[in-house]
């Protein structure tokens, strides 16, 4: 896959992208990471990329031509085109599917904007889809961009060593991960569950599906909506949700 990233600062991602599992994915020729300056794209003496809104109002929004002038540029050069996405606090919050959906493309451009704004125009008739990645403000699209391309590459086939199943993985259940431990079995005097060591499978795969439905039940009681649930799991919540509102406690 190939992941043009346009920036005004593309110093910010030295660094994320060279270290780990995306490392050897570039490696690997798996994926392909270009930086691209939209300020090298500015047709003004002073390179600025930005001005004043129309209509008045504090902050500069951050102009449509040399936006457009970077994509179009990275579309001629390499022959080819695909999905344009403007990373923004107003865009569809980014998850798990659409990850996925990302994931199968050959060609990606992630625009990441700045300012208050982006002139409304790139948005209009250049950009195809608009993300978000959480409800809080950040001071660019830069971070927003690197958690795309890490949560996308990794899907990548061939990116993850075999046995890292990604279908088994929470996000694609709906439910999050049970706890996980490894040696030494007491450590500062906390111990391991003995389920866990007592070798009993069926056991300790029941303890680990209990564990997971409590932690999403106290974690992220949303994802239980969309959770697949046996009829053994929803008699778990009963049992917990009824123990919980006897102690007074409160609970979705
Ligand atoms: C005046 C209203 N502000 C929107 C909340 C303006 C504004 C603030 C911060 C516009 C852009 C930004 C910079 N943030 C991003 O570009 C961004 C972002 C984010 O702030 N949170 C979550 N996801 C994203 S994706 C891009």
């Amino acid at each position: 896959m190939q992941i043009y990233i346009l920036t005004l600062f593309p110093e910010m991602f030295a660094g994320p992208f060279d270290a780990s599992i995306i490392k050897r994915a570039r490696e690997k020729g798996l994926v392909q990471i270009h930086l691209v300056n939209i300020r090298d794209f500015s047709k003004n003496r002073h390179q600025t990329v930005d001005d004043a809104p129309f209509g008045g109002g504090a902050g500069m929004v951050m102009a449509a031509e040399p936006v457009f002038e970077a994509v179009e540029w990275v579309q001629r050069q390499s022959g080819q085109t695909g999905p344009v996405v403007l990373l923004s606090p107003a865009g569809q919050p980014f998850n798990q599917a659409l990850a996925r959906e990302l994931s199968r493309e050959e060609f990606l451009v992630l625009i990441c904007g700045h300012y208050e704004g982006i002139d409304e125009r790139v948005r209009e008739h250049l950009v195809t889809a608009e993300i978000s990645i959480g409800d809080y403000v950040l001071t660019g699209g830069e971070l927003p961009a690197m958690v795309v391309v890490d949560a996308v590459t990794r899907l990548i086939p061939g990116v993850l060593g075999r046995g890292a199943s990604v279908d088994e993985e929470s996000f694609s259940n709906f439910l999050l991960e049970y706890p996980q431990y490894t040696r030494p079995r007491e450590y500062r005097g906390y111990s391991v569950p003995e389920i866990l060591v007592s070798g009993h499978h069926g056991q300790i795969r029941a303890w680990r599906r209990r564990q997971s439905l409590l932690r999403t039940l106290e974690n992220r009681p949303d994802l239980l909506q969309k959770a697949e649930l046996s009829a053994e799991d929803k008699q778990i919540l009963k049992e917990v949700r009824e123990q919980l509102q006897k102690l007074d406690l409160n609970v979705p």
